[in-house]
């Protein structure tokens, strides 16, 4: 069996994703994801006109030796353009390895170890009052395990706040991109936002007890010294997790929190290989790897990754808001099931047009979450349906200190 085709389809249903359809002679499809919010064309680009006509007569079950000819042939490696284009190849090959084998991507990978994966929200309000309404909505709608995001006094819209009123059954939690030419931009003060944390921290505590695991996502905004006072204010709070308190780049910075603060610690959605994650698992400066499927260059290097994070004792904890798609959803669901060290799952589920486009096995029950067993990746695309949403230009925010200089968002 030989691969006849690889098409790039970039649709914008409720926000832009980025899919490879891989197609063999014999007629059996596998879909990847190479989403990358804000950047969709340009792995639109390197997929369409560097990496298609390589894989055409290829032998699609050669997954792994695929994976290492598209990483060191291209010489320049890693990025998270390269890392989603081979995302989406290594997912597309194991869909058709899925669907050749009849079976679901979870048994190719050992099996269940689980019955499902357990999910946690995004809770979010500009008041403690929303605040409280938005937990309590999700508690309603299953959820055993909620992150909570406010406003900061002082500072208008800031990451990780639901915007406004939602239309229903369309999506009802937040998206950062925006639609048009131009980034957003968001004001931001550290100090205001550290004073802020610990009292809204305090008052969930009150109001919902201390039994419902809470995570909180510091979006890379402190510094270590700051992050480390962060996450021992936090401590009688008993947070499932404290993310991305410090920006990605140095590993190091973690070492510094580590030795201030017991709150756990979850790093690394932006991150593209395990090389990002080398220091931080070794020495056991975090708790939970944030990668997802789709950033980190498939599911072959992301099993590998938790693997190795196994032996630390370091659980999974992958990227799961809408910027991955139905797609890369689904492939870390199947991983999420078959592996030991498994965490917790972040999910933000589709909108209603998103699953009219991507049609999905993978369900969302009482709080879990599971792949569902249809053969492969278990993802159908709806063509049509993706053609009727053409892409339209889109933007994560950016931020600025009241001086004016940019601040990491
Ligand atoms: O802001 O994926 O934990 N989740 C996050 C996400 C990121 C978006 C950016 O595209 O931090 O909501
Ligand atoms: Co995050």
């Amino acid at each position: 069996m030989r691969i006849a085709s690889a098409d790039v389809i970039v649709t914008s249903p409720s926000r832009i994703f980025v899919t490879l359809k891989i197609t063999t002679e014999d007629g059996v499809t596998g879909l990847g994801d190479a989403t990358l919010n804000g950047r969709e064309l340009a792995v639109a680009a390197y997929l369409a006109d560097h990496v298609a006509a390589l894989l055409v007569g290829k032998d699609p079950a050669r997954i792994e030796d695929t994976w290492q000819f598209l990483y060191r042939s291209a010489y320049w490696r890693r990025g998270p353009v390269t890392m989603a284009a081979i995302a989406a190849v290594d997912m597309a090959l194991w869909d058709i390895k899925g669907k050749v084998a009849c079976l679901p991507l979870y048994q190719l990978l050992g099996g269940a170890c689980r019955t499902g994966l357990r999910a946690y929200g995004h809770a979010s309000g500009t008041t403690l009052a929303e605040l409280f309404d938005s937990i309590r909505e999700h508690l309603a709608e299953g959820y055993t395990a909620i992150r909570v995001q406010t406003a900061v006094p002082g500072l208008g819209p800031v990451y990780g706040v639901a915007a406004g009123a939602q239309v229903p059954g369309e999506r009802y939690d937040y998206d950062p991109a925006q639609r048009g030419p131009q980034p957003s931009k968001e004001e931001w003060d550290t100090s205001a936002y550290l004073r802020h944390v610990p009292v809204v921290f305090e008052a969930v505590r009150d109001e919902f007890g201390p039994e419902l695991p809470l995570l909180h996502d510091g979006h890379h905004r402190m510094t270590p010294i700051q992050a480390a006072r962060l996450g021992r204010a936090l401590e009688p709070f008993d947070l499932f997790w404290l993310e991305d308190c410090t920006p990605a780049e140095n590993q190091d910075a973690l070492r510094l929190v580590r030795q201030h603060t017991t709150t756990p610690l979850a790093i690394g959605e932006v991150f593209n290989t395990v090389w990002d994650f080398q220091t931080l698992i070794r020495d056991q400066l975090i708790d939970y790897v944030r990668a997802g499927v789709t950033h980190f260059g498939g599911v072959s290097p992301l099993k590998k990754l938790v693997d190795y994070a196994a032996q630390y004792q370091v659980k999974s904890g992958f990227h799961g808001p809408t910027d991955i798609s139905p797609v890369g959803m689904a492939a870390q669901l199947h991983l999420g099931l078959a592996i030991h060290n498994f965490g917790i799952q972040e999910y933000m589920p589709p909108s209603a047009a998103t699953t009219a486009v991507f049609r999905h096995a993978f369900t969302f029950s009482g709080g879990y979450l599971h792949p569902g067993d249809a053969p492969g990746l278990g993802v159908e695309l709806d063509e049509p349906a993706a053609a009727g949403y053409p892409y339209e230009q889109a933007y994560l925010p950016y931020a600025r200190l009241r001086d004016g200089t940019v601040h990491d968002w």
